[in-house]
């Protein structure tokens, strides 16, 4: 089996990476400055010029490109070539505001794939295994971003998008899918709605899948592998860098490896917007040094992640990220406290007692904030007595109070009354919003 789709790169030292990215570096940034507008104002206004920017350690100089700055130039303002070289269109609306429109070039798909077949490479994928990718396939990056990744590596790509959970069960078993891609919270939908069947995971060939597009902790990991018999591998990326693929697992499943030959990343403390060194906890910031069509600069994602630059046993130099908590914008503030709902999720899963749904019900009463978690019960918990169900509640509630150190009410709902989806999963619905 191959082990890396393109080992040079992969395995290239770090001093051989760090020259390579300053040469794209300073050739994006002069390209970037001579083409596109509202990137030159923004230099020009920092009193930078495209020759202050030698080598990655100039990077600190560059300014900052937002969300906003997306918005702002809607829909091709901060396209860097002419609209005829542009081959592909892809968007993400995000949860406020207007969505953002991005745009590739021939060779900007050519990378997308080849940052893909790395991926799923290394996820243990070949060219004699079928993809069943159930990623929405249309503006959203992530069905034709793996869709063409598993076609560079030859494999039989089945493109079934979203929809008809059962249908798509059909499809695993009849077809022989040996690999998955989906949400993770699809991917126990699918489990789930397996069991339903009749099916079990002896009945179908799956034994690998690549999930993604929304945060999920070690808990919820176990639990797809468990469930569907297979090894599950994260994959991570976002629509304004490229799509699926900027960063990727190993077989080590911790923590993923960064296409650093095509994105240099940084972490910065998200309110000051100092440079933090690896390591430390902050926010993602990549910079897209091949891309030609929608090269972001220094884009701040929002993502709040740790760097890893160590020896990893798979053999690969490429940085690490570990698995992103969540997002700064989903980051609650309950009583002053900041609050991931993956870090519920996790104390939720551990105690292993209840069904992995769960939803964050957060509103105001009084002037004071209030957390309810609402969890759902497994069928076989369903059936317990009141005596046994309270006594879970309270456990859960005392789990959760001492691990965020909040106090939060648990409300044990009926199974199957959290809603199934088929992209990311909702886990917060933040009353407060509406009242301010
Ligand atoms: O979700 C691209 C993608 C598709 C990635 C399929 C992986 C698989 P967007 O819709 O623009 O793009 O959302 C990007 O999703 O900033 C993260 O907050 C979150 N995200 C993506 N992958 C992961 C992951 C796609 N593996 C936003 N773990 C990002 C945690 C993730 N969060």
């Amino acid at each position: 089996m191959e082990k890396y789709w393109n080992e040079s790169m992969e395995c290239a030292t770090h001093n051989e990476m760090r020259s390579l990215q300053s040469f794209r570096l300073s050739q994006t940034v002069r390209r970037v400055y001579e083409n596109v507008k509202p990137y030159r104002e923004k230099m020009d206004a920092a009193g930078v010029k495209p020759e202050d920017i030698k080598s990655v350690d100039d990077l600190y100089k560059l300014p900052f490109t937002m969300k906003q700055d997306l918005r702002d130039n809607y829909p091709y303002g901060l396209f860097a070539v002419p609209m005829e070289e542009v081959v592909r269109l892809h968007a993400s609306s995000g949860t406020t505001g207007k969505q953002i429109v991005v745009g590739y070039t021939e060779n900007d798909l050519e990378v997308w794939k080849e940052c893909c077949a790395r991926a799923l490479t290394a996820a243990g994928a070949t060219k004699h295994d079928f993809m069943h990718v159930s990623y929405g396939y249309g503006l959203f990056t992530g069905g034709f971003g793996i869709h063409n990744g598993a076609e560079k590596v030859g494999m039989t790509v089945i493109p079934v998008s979203t929809g008809n959970t059962k249908r798509q069960i059909n499809i695993i078993k009849d077809f022989g899918s040996t690999f998955l891609c989906c949400t993770p919270s699809y991917a126990l939908y699918l489990a789930e709605t397996m069991e339903e069947m009749g099916i079990t995971k002896d009945d179908i060939k799956l034994k690998g899948g690549l999930f993604g597009a929304e945060p999920w902790t070690e808990e919820m990991r176990q639990e797809i592998q468990n469930k569907l018999g297979i090894k599950a591998m994260d994959i991570y990326g976002l629509t304004e860098v490229i799509g699926p693929g900027v960063a990727f697992e190993c077989c080590e499943q911790n923590g993923m490896h960064i296409n650093e030959d095509h994105f240099i990343v940084e972490t910065i403390d998200p309110d000051t917007g100092e440079v933090l060194p690896e390591g430390s906890q902050g926010e993602i910031v990549f910079t897209c040094i091949t891309k030609e069509a929608f090269p972001v600069i220094r884009y701040r994602t929002r993502d709040i992640g740790v760097l890893k630059r160590e020896k990893c046993s798979c053999g690969r130099n490429l940085v690490k990220m570990m698995k992103p908590k969540g997002r700064t914008d989903d980051m609650l503030i309950i009583r002053g406290v900041n609050v991931f709902p993956s870090q519920i999720e996790s104390v939720l899963l551990q105690l292993g007692n209840t069904a992995p749904y769960y939803q964050l019900i957060v509103d105001r009463v009084n002037n004071t904030d209030t957390l309810e978690i609402q969890v759902e019960l497994s069928p076989e918990m369903f059936s317990d007595t009141v005596k046994s169900l309270e006594d879970s509640e309270k456990l859960i509630k005392s789990a959760i109070d001492s691990t965020l150190g909040i106090s939060a009410s648990i409300r044990l709902v009926e199974p199957k009354t959290i809603p199934r989806v088929e992209g990311k999963a909702v886990r917060v619905i933040d009353n407060r919003r509406k009242k301010q």
